[in-house]
């Protein structure tokens, strides 16, 4: 039989375990104890509103603290009990904070570590706030598909206003003690040990009335000029958020925090009520824990090898050889996470030009201490002692060959080497070297202090060691590291190909560049697919096609049909514009023209007309093509790239493309993701059908035949998560 005493006894003791009880004279500190980052749980609700309950009861007490145990303040609500059974029991996070701001003894939240989401929220509902210098605080709910659903649509606007509170929420943006005690949003910074300074300041406040404390009872500041605020920000916020509605919808729950509290607190729940329920809060959600998941790597074929198996190499001093765009951004990345850095490069001028962009961009705070950190170079004997090197020389292999053979003569035996070659092969650039084990590639992203992914890939020979160095140097530089292996293009580039080639066509059968980019750009993306040509440079694509023998620098190469190569559709249209000289916005112009020293593309007549001419050489009808044509001509087949990237073991997860596309293609992040939004957006099987239904009207493009494992999926109704887990991988 079930002893039901012990049953609660043992739940009680839950509960106290994650909000710990513990009075120092007349105060009580309620600990949230629930690592990693003390989320709002069930267990730490129910605690928290046990432990208020029983300090109001006790009249020895006559103030409360409400801190975090461990590294942080509560980060907000815990985001993996979303749509499960325990997020919906009782009490919620709106009673706990109605107990804090409506309890008759003052409340005093103690922020370290970070304070935000329903974490901020209860402190917004506390009559004080205190937090160390480090602490920081804000609303990313909007990051999560969702808005500040306990209370910070309404409380906040009441301190900062509404202009200030749009911005923090519609960003969300993580601010610093300073900044927060500036706006009013916590009343003291205290040094030293929080607990001490928490408990001696709730006693210096002890029988003062609370009512003027609580911020829901005050009024919005700016509150008359509320419409005139949203108007002005709006346009803004709709174009950042591409297609996201949380933002708005946070500035509509914003909006009503100058209606009477209980008014604006309703409003804010049937506004959460509907980003909950929408497609997007799960997508967005998917990508939090997929940016975090990712580093639990496993080797795409082998699964024995994986983060808990291999142990990374530690590495202090890094060289990176070529100080050209991507050069020097990896330096200003490794110099930022305080590694030491040899940057080599052969060309003097070039050496002089990366050194004066890396001061330029090095914070001015810590440029010269980060300046420090940095040797330069024309002489590779300089690397004989790094850990590590990073290549990023032009994307040739003969070029990356000779560097890799003088980077293994050179270097200490021990020393990785990593290219960052966008597609070329590893194991042929490995092959050159007797360290084939060392040998990865480090796929950056323009511009490389900026752009948050890290494509990892393994050779044939890459060692376990190598790899788990490679993910570790990620983390420690703050990239968002994926481990894919290697083919041309590995993942992102090579899903790229199909996307660019079907764009081109459609711009055979009628489409103007500026169709197609407005169509993507309506879409999510950042850019459409000719934008970014002309802003990545019309030449790098055109060179790997002349590498491949697909075209040459004097033109086509004869071939029948002529829109033909190796048995494929092949359009020349930009092959076209790299012989006119036009290679994008570095010579003005491409498949856009820019006036000088702009990056407005403008559409260029002479463009329309070329393709007008080509259309008529080779016979095509211009016909008009829909924005939903557009959308599923250029995704279907990027996405049909990925089943075959997962069918051959390039990526171990779904989760590994989504990721590699979210952090650098900019790929809308409302969507979850290339494969998450074929899954759980549109669906496998239309993905499959639309695939069969335009392959059937050109069955010459190759790309939109559908993959064996999309087909597969769809007749056996497979998820792509199970996929992640199967051994088939
Ligand atoms: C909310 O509050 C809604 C309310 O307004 C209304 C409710 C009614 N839940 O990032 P890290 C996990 S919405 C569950 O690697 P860091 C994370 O997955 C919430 N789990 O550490 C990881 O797990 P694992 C609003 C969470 O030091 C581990 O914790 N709050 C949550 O680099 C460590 O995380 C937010 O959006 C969570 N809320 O950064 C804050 N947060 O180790 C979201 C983290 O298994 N969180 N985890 O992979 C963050 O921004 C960062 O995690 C933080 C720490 C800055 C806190």
């Amino acid at each position: 039989m079930v002893n039901t005493m012990t049953l609660t006894w043992e739940a009680t003791r839950e509960f106290a375990v994650m909000a710990e009880y513990s009075t120092y004279g007349s105060v009580v500190v309620l600990q949230v104890n629930n690592p990693p980052v003390n989320s709002f749980s069930y267990h730490v609700r129910q605690g928290l509103v046990d432990g208020l309950e029983k300090a109001q009861r006790d009249p020895a007490i006559r103030s409360i603290v409400i801190m975090g145990k461990g590294r942080t303040f509560p980060a907000g609500a815990d985001v993996r009990e979303f749509g499960t059974a325990s997020a919906g029991m009782m009490p919620d996070l709106l009673s706990v904070l109605a107990a804090v701001d409506t309890s008759p003894k003052p409340v005093v939240s103690a922020i370290h570590g970070t304070a935000l989401g329903g974490g901020f929220e209860l402190a917004l509902a506390s009559h004080y706030r205190l937090a160390v210098p480090s602490a920081r605080v804000g609303l990313p709910e909007v990051h999560l598909g969702i808005l500040p659903g306990a209370g910070g649509t309404q409380r906040l606007p009441r301190v900062v206003g509404v202009k200030t509170a749009i911005q923090m929420i519609t960003t969300g943006q993580h601010i610093k003690a300073q900044q927060a005690l500036s706006l009013g949003l916590v009343d003291k910074i205290v040094q030293g040990d929080l607990l001490k300074e928490a408990v001696s300041f709730a006693r210096s406040i002890e029988g003062r009335p609370v009512e003027d404390r609580r911020i829901s009872q005050k009024t919005v500041p700016d509150a008359e000029k509320v419409g005139e605020v949203v108007d002005a920000a709006r346009k803004t916020i709709i174009r950042r958020a591409r297609g996201a509605i949380a933002p708005m919808t946070c500035v509509q729950a914003i909006q009503a925090s100058v209606l009477p509290f209980d008014v604006g607190m309703q409003r804010e729940r049937e506004l959460m009520a509907f980003l909950m329920t929408s497609w997007q809060a799960p997508a967005q959600q998917y990508a939090f824990f997929s940016e975090r998941e990712v580093r639990r790597w496993s080797h795409p074929r082998d699964k024995r090898v994986n983060f808990k198996t291999a142990k990374p190499r530690v590495i202090k001093s890094v060289g990176v050889v070529g100080a050209g765009t991507m050069g020097v951004g990896i330096t200003i990345s490794l110099l930022q996470a305080g590694l030491k850095v040899v940057l080599l490069e052969v060309n003097k001028k070039q050496l002089d030009r990366g050194i004066t962009t890396i001061q330029k961009t090095l914070s001015q705070k810590s440029a010269s201490q980060r300046m420090s950190l940095l040797t330069t170079t024309m002489d590779y004997s300089a690397l004989s002692d790094v850990d590590m090197v990073i290549e990023a020389v032009f994307e040739s292999m003969r070029l990356k060959k000779e560097v890799f053979k003088k980077l293994d003569s050179i270097t200490k035996p021990q020393a990785i080497l990593a290219s960052n070659t966008s597609g070329l092969d590893i194991d042929k650039i490995a092959a050159v070297t007797k360290r084939p084990d060392k040998v990865v590639g480090t796929h950056f992203f323009a511009p490389a202090n900026i752009m948050r992914l890290l494509e990892n890939i393994l050779g044939k020979h890459t060692s376990a060691e190598t790899i788990a160095t490679a993910m570790q140097l990620g983390t420690t530089i703050g990239k968002v590291g994926v481990l894919v292996g290697n083919c041309p293009g590995f993942v992102g580039n090579r899903m790229l190909g199909p996307y660019v080639t079907e764009a081109v066509f459609l711009l055979e059968e009628g489409a103007d560049p500026q169709d197609v980019d407005k169509a993507i750009e309506e879409f999510g993306f950042a850019m459409g697919p000719f934008r970014m040509g002309d802003l990545s440079g019309l030449d790098i694509g055109w060179r790997g096609r002349i590498e491949k023998g697909l075209t040459t620098e004097q033109g086509p190469p004869p071939a029948t049909p002529p829109l033909y190569r190796r048995g494929n559709r092949y359009c020349p249209l930009a092959d076209m514009l790299c012989m006119q000289g036009r290679l994008g916005q570095k010579t003005g112009a491409g498949w856009y023209r820019y006036e000088p020293g702009s990056r407005a593309a403008l559409p260029d007549p002479v463009v329309q007309q070329m393709i007008r001419e080509y259309r008529q050489e080779h016979g095509f009808k211009k016909r008009t093509i829909s924005s939903q044509e557009i959308v599923e001509r250029c995704l279907y087949p990027l996405i049909n790239e990925g089943f075959h990237i997962l069918d051959e073991g390039i990526a171990a997860r779904s989760m590994d493309i989504d990721v590699t596309y979210l952090f650098g293609y900019g790929w809308p992040r409302h969507t979850g993701g290339p494969m998450y939004y074929a899954e759980k957006v549109v669906g496998l099987e239309k993905i499959l059908r639309s695939l069969e239904s335009y392959q059937a009207q050109y069955p010459d493009h190759h790309y939109l035949q559908p993959s064996p494992l999309l087909r597969d999926m769809v007749a056996k109704g497979t998820s792509l998560a199970a996929l992640g887990t199967d051994s088939k991988l």
